[in-house]
């Protein structure tokens, strides 16, 4: 009998963490719904997972590759020189900007080409080299675009598979990228090209016939020869997780507690999110700043409560969005703080999940405002812990969330005006409401979670 083909993920970084030093050091599993979801399948399936240990090595420093409970792990090694070429500049001052909209204007630079490509064709030799035939390879987000054709090119008798994190931009702003055909080539190498949204497929669509010479239908391009599906996979969470972690007793009283602390009877409006220009964390708090101004409601009705996780501080954007973010701060906390009653509660660090579903399940509010976002899984995870039904959530347009939950109040968040309304809105929102809204979202995230997500995309991969 034909073996079962195995799962082999291929993801920037590897789905442990080393902690500690020296011989007491270990392996531990990272949190984070990706690892959640595709750790059970690979080890079910005997499978491997190829990825970046997360620090640089000297060059030919190699991490020879083990065992993790019953999941392959093949380390990728990056020298300091890659961290920087690879990671920081091509994927993040490039791809990154230029993905989301050109929100920054991305950088172009040559230098930065040979790194990306060679730690691509690392991460691509290594798939190749623990893949068995016919197993399905599994190459994740923008940092490794052109894994797909490399693979295939070494390895054509394996199924290849990538999903794309963030958003595909349009056209017109894809034509900018001076590797644009290669990286297209490189992403037509899968059998299966998966975005968290139609509009994304639809712009690769388009970008992959009028650059790389792709024909066909939408959803099944043809390619040098190739069928190559290209579909949407809305990713979600582990919903399952966050409802048992909600209703766990110590959650519902460090939820009292916060509450507590920030005076009992003023609504909490919370935001969550890694410290990234996309996630429009200086408009929401100008539009914060508005529904202050406006009067309607005071620091004594309401607090807006920011948890910021820093991110990318080395790429100059990152460090100059952060001194932006506390100046707002600033400025509204020295114009409508009263004792004892501060207006914005800035916290700059990561929390633990546990302590982030405290947060959840505390706040009245949840306001994702994102200038532009794949999916946004903040949103969904406010969502799972509201156990009872309350709370209202504000949600982004531009996030890919926002086409799936359609019952949020749904802002463009570039309109500081409309975004203070909403929050008014969801201040004054009459309970029932509220729980009407908040009962379908639930539906939706306990239909859709990261379970059901991956399923969907390896169904596609294994036709
Ligand atoms: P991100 O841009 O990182 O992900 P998001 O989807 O919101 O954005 O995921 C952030 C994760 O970090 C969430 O699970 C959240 O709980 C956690 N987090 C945020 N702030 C935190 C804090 N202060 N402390 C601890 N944890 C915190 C990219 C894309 C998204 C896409 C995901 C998954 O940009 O659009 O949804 O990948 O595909």
């Amino acid at each position: 009998m034909p073996k079962p083909p195995r799962l082999i993920v291929v993801a920037n970084r590897l789905p442990i963490n080393r902690v500690g030093s020296g011989p007491s050091a270990r392996w531990v599993e990272s949190g984070g719904g990706l690892v959640t979801a595709l750790v059970p399948m690979c080890r079910a399936q005997r499978g491997a997972w190829v990825g970046w240990t997360g620090a640089a090595t000297s060059r030919g420093a190699a991490v020879r590759p083990f065992t993790h409970e019953g999941i392959g792990i093949r380390p990728v090694t990056l020298s300091e020189a890659e961290v920087d070429g690879f990671y920081h500049q091509m994927s993040n001052r490039t791809f990154w900007p230029l993905y989301h909209d050109a929100i920054r204007t991305p950088d172009f630079d040559h230098r930065w080409w040979r790194p990306y490509f060679e730690v691509n064709r690392r991460y691509a030799r290594a798939a190749a080299s623990v893949a068995g035939k016919g197993d399905l390879v599994w190459v994740h987000d923008y940092h490794l675009q052109l894994v797909p054709g490399m693979i295939r090119e070494l390895r054509p008798d394996v199924k290849i598979g990538f999903f794309l994190h963030i958003p595909f931009p349009p056209e017109e702003l894809f034509a900018w990228l001076p590797w644009r055909e290669k990286i297209l080539r490189g992403l037509l190498g899968a059998d299966v090209v998966g975005f968290q949204t139609h509009a994304s497929a639809l712009n690769f669509v388009r970008a992959a016939r009028q650059f790389a010479g792709a024909e066909g239908p939408e959803e099944q391009l043809e390619f040098e020869g190739r069928a190559v599906h290209v579909g949407s996979y809305p990713i979600s969470i582990d919903t399952p997780w966050f409802e048992a972690q909600a209703a766990e007793a110590e959650t519902v009283r460090e939820a009292a507690t916060i509450r507590r602390r920030i005076g009992g009877n003023r609504k909490l409006i919370l935001c969550v999110d890694r410290l990234d220009y996309t996630k429009g964390i200086d408009t929401r708090l100008r539009a914060f700043e508005l529904l202050l101004e406006r009067g309607r409601f005071t620091a004594r009705d309401c607090v807006l409560m920011q948890v910021a996780v820093p991110s990318r501080e080395p790429v100059f954007e990152y460090a100059e969005m952060r001194t932006r973010i506390e100046q707002i701060v600033g400025r509204i906390n020295g114009e409508y703080s009263e004792p004892g009653r501060v207006a914005v509660h800035y916290f700059r660090r990561s929390l633990a999940r546990k302590e982030l579903v405290a947060y959840y399940r505390a706040a009245d509010i949840m306001v994702v405002t994102p200038l532009r976002d794949g999916m946004n899984l903040v949103a969904k995870e406010f969502v799972a812990t509201r156990l009872d039904g309350s709370g209202v959530l504000v949600l982004s347009e531009f996030a890919g969330a926002a086409r799936e939950l359609r019952r949020a109040l749904l802002v463009n968040p570039r309109d500081i005006e409309g975004v203070a309304s909403a929050m008014e809105q969801a201040l004054s929102m009459p309970r029932s409401d509220a729980r009407q809204r908040m009962s379908i979202l639930r539906m939706i995230v306990r239909r859709h979670d990261v379970a059901v997500w991956a399923e969907s995309f390896l169904e596609s991969l294994r036709r």
